[in-house]
């Protein structure tokens, strides 16, 4: 009997001691599995937020008629994209396009020397042609690149091209809406529609075809846990 207590603690202790190793590496085990579970959350609300930021972004280039910004010339990539208002956009649901603001049944059909009718060259606030500087020349100077395309807008400037603008600032991706009923096309409303952007690239793509115009967008996340990604989607206008 005396013999058998004495292999019992023998027994005792080596459990104890093989229990305190199994906890330790379950420690380890959940805490690996906790890390990797955050690495996972944080990748998975990026990519939650880049085809959200991506998908509004589609809505408005694929529904609009033209181009803005990057202008028709540039070959370089821009971190800002305008597009006119899709004339599909009535927010207010009074029958008439947000971007009829003459409502008189056609869009943008009044354009006078200032297409965006802002009283800024090109699109206010924004560095249409990427020199460097916003806003620069005269406000009839509607690519900001320093000379006056003839014909200009011959109209009154009672239906002007409401600018649709994505812009960085800080580290969060702004869209810019016209108001509704807007007294001007100065009169706007900017919103985040993602955070944590590390990068906003726009680059016009060649397609051979004068008639399409083509956009590639990079939106590049980076999260505060140091989770990064970089998200893109290739938008033909006009074909929503
Ligand atoms: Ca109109
Ligand atoms: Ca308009
Ligand atoms: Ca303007
Ligand atoms: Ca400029």
């Amino acid at each position: 009997m005396k013999r058998q207590r004495g292999i019992a603690l023998a027994e005792l202790l080596v459990a104890a001691a093989i229990a305190a190793l199994v906890m330790t590496a379950l420690a380890g085990v959940l805490g690996s599995v906790r890390q990797a579970d955050t690495q996972f959350s944080e990748r998975a609300l990026l990519q939650r937020d880049a085809r959200l930021a991506l998908e509004r972004i589609a809505v408005m280039v694929e529904g609009s008629r033209s181009l803005l910004v990057p202008l028709e010339v540039t070959t370089n990539s821009r971190n800002v994209l305008a597009v006119s208002l899709p004339p599909t956009v009535d927010r207010n649901g009074d029958g008439y396009a947000d971007a009829d603001n003459n409502k008189n049944g056609s869009v943008d059909d009044d354009i006078s020397t200032d297409y965006t009718n802002d009283g800024a060259p090109g699109i206010k606030g924004i560095d249409d042609d990427g020199d460097g500087t916003i806003d620069n020349g005269s406000t009839s100077d509607n690519d900001e690149n320093g000379s006056i395309a003839t014909p200009v807008g011959a109209g009154t400037g009672t239906d002007w091209i409401d600018a649709v603008v994505y812009r960085v600032s800080g580290t969060q991706l702004l869209e810019r809406l016209p108001n509704l009923n807007p007294a001007s096309g100065a009169d706007y409303t900017e919103r985040p529609i993602a955070d944590n952007v590390s990068a906003f690239t726009v680059t016009r793509v060649g397609t051979g075809n004068r008639s399409t115009r083509e956009v590639l967008v990079q939106l590049d996340l980076a999260g505060p846990g140091g989770e990064t990604g970089t998200w893109t989607r290739r938008l033909r206008l006009g074909t929503r």
